[in-house]
């Protein structure tokens, strides 16, 4: 980190706010260095500086003490204050998993297994369909905030349309998608839930995307991507998908003449981008 940077971010935001030597030296001690990293980790999320620290000195007053928990525990407790419609409790639970991991592991490991833990619940019975609202709506709205950070991909980097299929209102897997491939440097737009074939078709006509990525968890969004196959092959030199109805069939990729990335988002990115990078190199 550069010098600069530390005194600046003390002088504006009083974070970090080390100790001073009789001759005025600063001294960083363990606890500073962790809100240095921590601070670090969100401004390289595309977080600006003056909301991380908002953000490091809420999830401090939270208690720093409870530092290093894992993604499990983070999760198990942003189940409850979800469930409990406790909307500050859960900013402070995702604030402190921010904090203190990788975007990456915050999605994989935090954010996804909390949507699962919450529907298992409503399967069976446990809580409503009520509650399952606000926990998808409200982690819907946080995914959303993290996909307008991280923007601001150079206009030469490869591009691609991320939809859910026909039918398919589950967005949160492909908008977590979305978010880390924007992160990766991609230019993404991503268009959301239920989205026509022929509309999407037409889009990629007109933009000439590098990719169409397509999200599918039910067998109806499966079938209605089938019957407009031939014209999904056309929509971009690279046409892939994934979600439930994929992880649980992968060759359905396949079968629709397509790639079926991964069941998770850090591995997708991975395989997409050695797609992306063989269909460039494959250029005349
Ligand atoms: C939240 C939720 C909803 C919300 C969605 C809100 C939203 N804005 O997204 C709402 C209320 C709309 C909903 C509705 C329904 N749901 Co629902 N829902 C869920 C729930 C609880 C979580 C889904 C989720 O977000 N998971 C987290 C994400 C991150 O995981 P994921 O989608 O599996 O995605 C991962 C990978 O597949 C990958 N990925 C995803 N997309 C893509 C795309 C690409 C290109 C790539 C590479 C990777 C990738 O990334 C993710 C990595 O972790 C699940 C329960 C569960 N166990 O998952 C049920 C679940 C998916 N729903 C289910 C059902 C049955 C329904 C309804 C039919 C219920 C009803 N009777 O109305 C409707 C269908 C609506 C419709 N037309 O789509 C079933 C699906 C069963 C099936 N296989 O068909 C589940 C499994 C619940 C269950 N146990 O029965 N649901």
């Amino acid at each position: 980190m550069p010098a600069a940077t530390l005194r600046q971010w003390e002088r504006r935001y009083g974070c970090p706010k080390p100790e001073r030597s009789e001759s005025g030296y600063r001294l960083y001690a363990d606890a500073d260095l962790r809100v240095i990293e921590t601070m670090k980790r969100y401004v390289d999320d595309g977080v600006p500086a003056s909301r991380a620290a908002d953000l490091v000195r809420a999830s401090l007053a939270a208690g720093a003490d409870r530092e290093g928990r894992a993604g499990t525990a983070l999760s198990a407790d942003l189940v409850e204050a979800l469930i409990d419609l406790d909307e500050p409790r859960a900013d402070r639970v995702l604030g402190e998993a921010h904090a203190l991991h990788p975007l990456e592991t915050v999605l994989g490991e935090v954010i996804a297994p909390t949507l699962v833990e919450i529907g298992d619940r409503w399967h069976d019975g446990r809580i409503t369909t009520a509650n399952e609202h606000f926990a998808s709506s409200y982690l819907q709205g946080r995914l959303l905030s993290l996909l307008s950070l991280a923007g601001g991909a150079h206009p030469d980097a490869p591009s691609a349309l991320v939809a859910c299929a026909p039918h398919d209102r589950h967005e949160i897997g492909a908008l977590m998608l979305a978010v880390v491939l924007r992160r990766h440097g991609y230019r993404v737009s991503y268009l959301g839930a239920d989205t026509p074939v022929a509309d999407l078709v037409a889009l990629a006509f007109e933009r000439k995307p590098d990719a169409v990525l397509i999200s599918a968890t039910g067998v109806e969004s499966l079938a209605a991507l089938n019957a407009r196959r031939e014209d999904l092959l056309q929509a971009a030199p690279v046409v892939a998908f994934g979600g439930r109805a994929f992880d649980a069939d992968p060759a359905a990729a396949e079968r629709l003449g397509g790639h079926y990335l991964a069941d998770n988002v850090v591995d997708a990115v991975e395989r997409f981008g050695a797609l992306i990078r063989s269909h460039a190199a494959a250029r005349p």
